[in-house]
């Protein structure tokens, strides 16, 4: 059997699905039995393991794992030397301070000698040195947006994605501390026959990600509103224009990214283009 590469994945929770569902659309199948801590892909020199969240930066340091795919948040808590290789777009969220609605807040300088709830104490300690802040930091593993209604703590830091949590808790966010989304990190002494494995996988899920972030687009124009239009879509390197049945009438077919999108369907319709389709990309070979 050859050599294959080991990527660590949560075993559950908000990360698991959408890891699986980004290998899958990297064409890797996976058997992905029920209660099973490791699994292998059919078509794909990998093999899987499934490890809580919070556990997987030190396996990956360890090499036990030689890839995975985790919290960025984690990563930073967890200061270990781990390769970041591509932020993938989902379970997005914010570690942030959150106070008592009610509280009056002026700025970072409130939080000097304050007691904060957090699970994200590395983190917050970094954000407190950066500012020269001092508090007292208690570290609680769950609920932690509880601390300030029994009086543990004068607020929290914790992570917050739509924050009805903080809301339903009497709290309100008032300063971020740091951005995450789920990436794909590595050991950092990866070589030879698995650095080959992995070189193939991050090609395809580039291909995959680009696929997300743009759409193929597809619209009809006079043929003297042509240039205005290729001034307008950016695309791969230049549309393709074919002409209509409908005589001094062509299609043009292009790519847009997702971030441009309505600024640039805007300018279409302004410069003469009609019957505009929008259409998803399944993949995008770069
Ligand atoms: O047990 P294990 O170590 O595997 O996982 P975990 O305890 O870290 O579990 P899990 O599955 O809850 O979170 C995994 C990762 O999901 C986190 O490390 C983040 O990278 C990411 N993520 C994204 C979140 C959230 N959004 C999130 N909203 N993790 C937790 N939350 C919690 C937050 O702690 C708070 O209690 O959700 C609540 C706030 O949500 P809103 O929507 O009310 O703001």
């Amino acid at each position: 059997m050859g050599e294959k590469l080991k990527i660590a994945v949560q075993k559950s929770g908000r990360l698991k699905e959408d890891s699986l569902k980004i290998l899958k659309e990297c064409g890797i199948s996976i058997d992905n039995g029920k209660d099973q801590l490791k699994a292998s892909a059919f078509n794909f020199p990998l093999e899987v393991l499934y490890l809580r969240n919070s556990d997987i930066p030190q396996y990956v340091e360890d090499g036990v794992a030689d890839i995975a795919i985790v919290g960025e948040n984690v990563v930073i808590e967890k200061q270990k030397e781990l390769e970041i290789l591509q932020k993938l777009g989902f379970s997005k969220c914010r570690l942030a301070m959150a106070l008592p609605k009610d509280v009056e807040y002026n700025g970072l300088e409130y939080f000097n000698g304050k007691r904060i709830a957090t699970s994200y104490p590395n983190s917050l300690q970094l954000f407190l040195d950066e500012n020269n802040l001092n508090c007292d930091i208690h570290v609680i593993s769950g609920s932690v947006e509880i601390a300030p209604n029994i009086g543990l703590a004068d607020g929290i830091c914790d992570l917050v994605s739509s924050g009805s949590t903080l809301f339903k808790n009497g709290l309100r966010e008032v300063e971020q501390i740091l951005k995450s989304e789920a990436c794909l990190v590595a050991n950092k002494n990866i070589s030879g026959i698995k650095q080959a494995i992995l070189d193939r996988l991050m090609f395809r899920l580039k291909s995959v990600l680009a696929a997300k972030n743009n759409k193929y687009i597809l619209l009809n124009a006079p043929n003297e509103k042509v240039n205005d239009i290729i001034e307008v879509l950016p695309g791969m390197k230049s549309p393709t224009i074919m002409p209509l049945a409908k005589e001094g009438w062509s299609s043009l077919h292009s790519v847009i990214n997702e971030n441009d999108f309505w600024g640039v369907i805007d300018q279409l319709k302004l410069n003469g283009a009609e019957g505009i389709l929008i259409i998803p990309i399944e993949k995008m070979v770069l």
